[in-house]
């Protein structure tokens, strides 16, 4: 493949909220004039998008009265009838409006969790209506600046009390629908709830329905917080959780970049791709980056041309590496195929293993042994650089 011109099969998504940031940061106004959803959703669906995702107050403003929210979403609708774009996910802004300073399902002030919930129902109802599958949550202002200001015991119980009874509503009314939590480590709050994927996969045991909650894992929160997101999303398909994803580029632990995928971690991306592709997600691929503040317009499609074009590289340079002969040996001299074998042999057990004779010959041999990994990451790496003979 030469053409990396994406095609619906692809499953590429995007926020109505990436390409429509104005470009409002906590140091500069707005740079860029609002984009209308339905305009878009026609740019995106022309651009080789299948699908857009919402919060509420990307489709109408915040304080919309019925009649506005009714027209916004008409005209919201029409463009997606017109372009055939689906919604595989929606969400919910609880952290714009003042009133979410302290948080929604966490906040402090129990008036504020109580409007926290209800407007995640009223925009679930909106979501099913629009097909989505797949309702994230993500927590931005939940969390606190200072140790004493937040009692993360008792604020989990609030956390886990709003996702039962959403959940509890899901079920009533008979919807299809599954609920993904998406971890991050700071900002805006100092320091968020449920950090990363690993706080968020013990948290989803302890739910009524876990089985109704899983992840949307960003890859730039993943490494704000120094970890690796390919092994992250490997551990969440692991556990059956990976239920979304929001792919997006970043420079390692510092303020949260949302530059276009591909940029920033070039080699987590391809990792991430690697896993996607290997790992049996057939979810979105969806992006969730702000197209800096530097661009016009024509820079704002740009970059989300460049979101795709770099995925499907990605796609392309993974399956070359996979099946490259040389690949193949160098991953068995590495032990991968070992590895998937059980320690134990049908039948055996811990006593069995202990009778196994050893002796200083057998693990000086095995401590000796060089595992490889050098030869096999150069050749990633010369795939990677388009070098690979
Ligand atoms: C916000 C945040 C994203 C979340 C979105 C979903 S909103 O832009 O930075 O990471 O995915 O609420
Ligand atoms: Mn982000
Ligand atoms: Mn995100």
């Amino acid at each position: 493949m030469t053409d990396y011109t994406p095609t619906r099969e692809d499953k590429f998504s995007f926020g109505l909220w990436t390409v429509g940031w104005e470009g409002v940061d906590v140091f500069g106004s707005a740079v860029r004039a609002p984009l209308a959803p339905a305009d878009a959703v026609h740019k995106l669906a022309e651009l080789g998008a299948y699908g857009v995702t919402f919060h509420d107050n990307d489709v109408f403003p915040f304080d919309a009265t019925a009649a506005q929210r009714s027209d916004h979403v008409a005209a919201f609708r029409k463009a997606l009838d017109e372009t055939g774009l689906t919604v595989p996910m929606a969400t919910t802004n609880l952290f714009g409006h003042p009133i979410f300073k302290d948080g929604g399902f966490t906040a402090n002030h129990r008036d504020v969790r109580r409007f926290a919930i209800r407007k995640v129902a009223e925009n679930i109802d909106l979501a099913v209506e629009l097909g989505a599958k797949v309702y994230v949550c993500w927590g931005g202002r939940e969390g606190a600046e200072s140790g004493g200001a937040k009692d993360v015991r008792v604020a989990l119980d609030r956390m886990k009390e709003a996702y039962d009874i959403l959940g509890q509503y899901v079920l009533d009314q008979g919807y299809d629908l599954r609920f993904a939590v998406e971890p991050k480590p700071n900002e805006p709050r100092g320091d968020i709830l449920l950090p990363t994927i690993g706080h968020a996969l013990a948290f989803i045991n302890e739910l009524e329905h876990p089985e109704m909650v899983g992840l949307n894992p960003e890859v730039g929160h993943e490494e704000m917080a120094g970890v690796n997101f390919a092994h992250g999303i490997a551990q969440a398909l692991w556990h059956g959780k990976l239920f979304h994803v929001d792919l997006n580029g970043q420079h390692g632990p510092r303020f949260d970049q949302d530059l276009r995928f591909g940029a920033g971690n070039l080699r987590g991306a391809f990792w991430a791709v690697d896993t996607l592709e290997n790992g049996g997600y057939d979810g979105p691929r969806h992006f969730d980056f702000k197209p800096p503040r530097t661009e016009d317009m024509e820079g704002v499609w740009e970059s989300a041309r460049g979101c795709m074009r770099n995925y499907l590289i990605l796609r392309e340079k993974s399956r070359a590496f996979r099946a490259d002969p040389q690949v193949q040996a160098a991953l068995a001299d590495s032990r991968l195929d070992e590895l998937a074998r059980p320690t134990l042999a049908e039948g055996e057990t811990l006593a069995s293993l202990r009778e196994e004779k050893w002796d200083d010959a057998r693990i000086e041999a095995l401590a000796e042994r060089g595992m490889g990994f050098e030869r096999l990451d150069q050749l990633a790496m010369d795939h990677l650089l388009g070098v690979a003979e």
